[in-house]
Formats: C-alpha cells, structure tokens, sequence
C-alpha cells in the first residue's frame, strides 16, 4: 500500500536540487496512486519506484568557437528515461534554462505522452544550457556539430530518436543531422522534425499547434460547445504558438494574443492573416527573443513585462514553457470566466494552479495530452522513414486529427468523476501510466 507522502519524501531524498522533477513526479503520483494500489500486479513489480527512476542520465561537454575566435563551453545532456514500450522518443532543448533535473522532468513527461499517442515510443529529452539567443548562424552551425560529435554515441534510429524543442527547430535538426550523416555514412530516421526533401514528414512543423486546437476542439464537442466565433489567448511566438494560431484561425476562432520574455502583444484584429505567421516566424528566427516588434509592424497593443492571462478570453493556451501560469495567473483566468485551460507547453502550469482550476471547474487540458500531436507526427516520421515512404498532408493530418481524438478520449474514459466532471490531467496520466506499467510488467524486471 503506497502512500503519497511516503513516497515522494524518497524522491526528494533522491533528487535534491530538482524541484522540476519533483513536481513532475508528484503530478503523476498523485493521479495514479490509487490505481496502484488496487492493482497487485503493480505493486508487486515495483512499478513506481522503477517508473520513477531514469534508465540513464547522460551528460557531456560541448565545446565550440564562437565569432570572436573565442572557445565557449556548454553541458549537453541526454535522459533516456524508459523504452519500455519503443525507442527512447523525446526533444533537444536549447535553452539558458536548462538543468539536468529539467532534463529529467521533460524526459519524465514524455514518458506518458508518448505512450498516450498510441505508437509505439518510450520517453527521453536532450538538450543544452547553450541559448541561441543573439547567436549568429555560424556560431549555431559550430554548436549544432559539436553537440552531435558527443550525442551521435547514443542514439540510434532504434534506440534513441531526438527531435526540436524550445531553441531547436528545422535548422538546427539540418545541422544536427547533417553531423550525424558525416559521422555515421547513413540517412536513417535518427531524429524528426528533418526537412521535406530529406527524410522529413509534412505537417511535422505545424503539428504541436494543430494538434493541441485538434484536443481543444474535442473538449469542447464533448461540451456541447464550438470552436467557431471563440476568442483565444496564447503565450509564445515559437513554433507552437505558431501552428496554434495557423490552425485556430482555420477553426472559425480568433488569437487575440502572442508573448514573448519582453511581455505580450495585444492584437485585437486577431493573429489570423499569412502575412502576421510569417512575421511570428521571422521574429522567431531573428534569434533576439523578443515580440514587441509585432505591435508596431500591425498596429497592436504591446503590454511590456506583463503575461497574455488578463485578457478576456474564452480558450487560454499556454505555448511558451514550464511553470508559466501560476496561480495569480489562474486566478484571473477564473475571474475573466473561462472555463477551458489547454496546456501546451510541457508543464506550463504550476501545481497550485492546477489545483485552482480543479476547484473552480475550469476544464484544464495537460501538456501531456494536449501538445502530443507534436511527437505523434514524429512518430509518423519514423514510420515512413522505416517504410523509405513520403506521405501527402492529407494523409499525416488525418492520423494527427484521429490521434489527438483517441488522446482526448482516453483523457475521458480514465478522468471522469462520479459527478461528471471530467479530469483530464488524472485521466491522461492514468491513460499513459497503464501502458507502460503493463509493458513492464509483462517483460520483468
Ligand atoms: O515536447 C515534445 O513533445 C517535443 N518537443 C517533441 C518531441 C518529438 O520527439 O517530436
């Protein structure tokens, strides 16, 4: 009989200085302690001290020449958290931020995500504390070889197969894998997210953002409601903010918002032309991590230091990164009467957040199950690449919409209480959490 305190007094004993990891761990946990303790079988193989615990944490040094002739030093990483259901599946992130036990909870994540996507992939994340930020292409070109003359040892288009995360996207994944190539003499599907001529899979960019509007209009069907007419608020200007947009304009409804470090643009007209996705991703590939010139370029309102949640809206969307909604932020979603929380950045939303939204019965949609079109389209990737295939938009869009559904109503069948209500972050990591337990359980220890 597990008990909850009990239990995550030795994963803190076990992981100091992890906070994120820790949070991560408890999420779990908590949605999914009473299933483990109905279940003998779980208990028996010891599934949560093993689910809990990495398969390996790797680190290594990066070292590289910046513009100046000047040698930089920078940590790489690499958690391969459990393959217990497929290869070892997760991003690379380039961010100042990054920590190991940042690694470790992304990698945590990842775990369930993956295996709520119905294919075949276990849960890693890589990444780097290097940041792009003000990074000329050459000096991104340099870091991008070094990293990969390190990681290349690890992975495998069937063991390990990294993708982008915040600060990797289509050119880093060029000059990762074009380093791979080089080294290996072989085109294999080692990472996703790799360009249309050569290996990549069509919807791949766009697929986080798709899918999360793909989850969010699920939710609401299961609500009785529509997409069509709703006013949305997003934060970041990425990739994902970006398919967000793009998809949420398609739907009927209206972006209202973007954000970036330097506060968040006010766009009552909507982020709903080509000409404004273009833009956001301009600004994104200027590598200066700022959104403010959007206001002046489309006669926008730019709120300096402050985040998208004081507006008005009726879908909030966090797309930027980890613990970016607090429950200050919650409160005033709640107070602006929303009722839908759709969590697209991994962890966007702090613990006491959460907890505010449960009480006030917002609809809250976590990462997990939300942003895993993103992944589920990788997973796509390597299946044509295994096949040696290319297959149409139509033909990826289809299985991302039929995937982020099946997501959604696993979200559903393992989250709805007595009163109806339904609990998306419980019934997501219950989903996932029973897939891989009964994958370990049935392969011993
Ligand atoms: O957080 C995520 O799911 C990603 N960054 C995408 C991972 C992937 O392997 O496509």
């Amino acid at each position: 009989m597990y008990r909850l305190d009990d239990f995550m007094k030795d994963i803190e004993r076990r992981n100091p200085a992890e906070p994120e990891f820790i949070q991560a761990v408890r999420e779990v946990v908590e949605s999914v302690i009473d299933t483990v303790n109905d279940n003998p079988r779980y208990i028996q193989n010891r599934i949560l001290e093993r689910i809990t615990e990495p398969d390996r944490v790797i680190s290594f040094k990066v070292e590289w020449e910046d513009d100046e002739g000047a040698i930089r030093v920078n940590r790489g990483y690499r958690v391969q958290f459990s393959n217990a259901i497929g290869p070892y599946k997760g991003g690379l992130r380039f961010h100042a931020s990054v920590t190991e036990g940042t690694m470790k909870f992304l990698a945590f994540e990842q775990i369930f995500k993956n295996a709520l996507t119905t294919l075949p992939m276990g849960g890693g994340k890589g990444g780097s504390d290097f940041s792009p930020k003000g990074r000329s292409d050459a000096e991104i070109l340099r870091f991008c070889r070094s990293f990969m003359t390190e990681l290349y040892k690890y992975i495998g288009p069937d063991t390990d197969v990294p993708a982008g995360d915040i600060g990797v996207g289509g050119r880093e994944i060029g000059y990762l894998y074009g380093q791979y190539r080089r080294i290996m003499t072989e085109n294999t599907g080692v990472l996703t997210g790799k360009g249309f001529g050569w290996g990549g899979s069509r919807v791949r960019p766009e697929a986080t953002g798709y899918g999360t509007m793909y989850f969010a209009e699920n939710m609401l069907r299961e609500h009785g409601e529509e997409m069509k007419g709703k006013r949305i608020a997003i934060s970041g200007f990425g990739n994902v903010a970006w398919g967000a947009a793009v998809k949420a304009t398609q739907l009927g409804a209206k972006v209202v918002t973007i954000s970036g470090p330097d506060g968040y643009i006010y766009d009552e007209e909507g982020v709903g032309t080509p000409e404004k996705w273009a833009y956001m991703q301009q600004l994104r590939a200027s590598n200066n991590d700022i959104v403010k010139p959007y206001a002046s370029r489309f006669k926008a309102e730019f709120v300096p230091g402050r985040k998208p949640w004081e507006v008005p809206v009726d879908l909030v969307f966090p797309c930027a990164i980890q613990n970016e909604l607090d429950e200050e932020d919650a409160k005033s979603i709640i107070g602006n009467g929303v009722r839908y929380v759709i969590e697209t950045s991994n962890m966007g939303c702090t613990a006491k957040a959460i907890e505010a939204f449960r009480d006030a019965r917002v609809l809250f949609a976590p990462g997990k199950a939300a942003n895993a079109g993103g992944v589920a389209v990788s997973g796509l990737e390597m299946s044509q690449n295994a096949m040696h295939r290319f297959w149409s938009a139509e033909e990826v869009d289809r299985e991302l919409k039929g995937i982020m559904k099946s997501i959604h109503d696993e979200c559903v069948r393992h989250g709805r209480g007595e009163d109806g209500f339904v609990d998306y972050a419980k019934g997501a990591n219950i989903a996932g959490f029973i897939k891989v337990a009964d994958a370990m359980c049935d392969q011993g220890f």
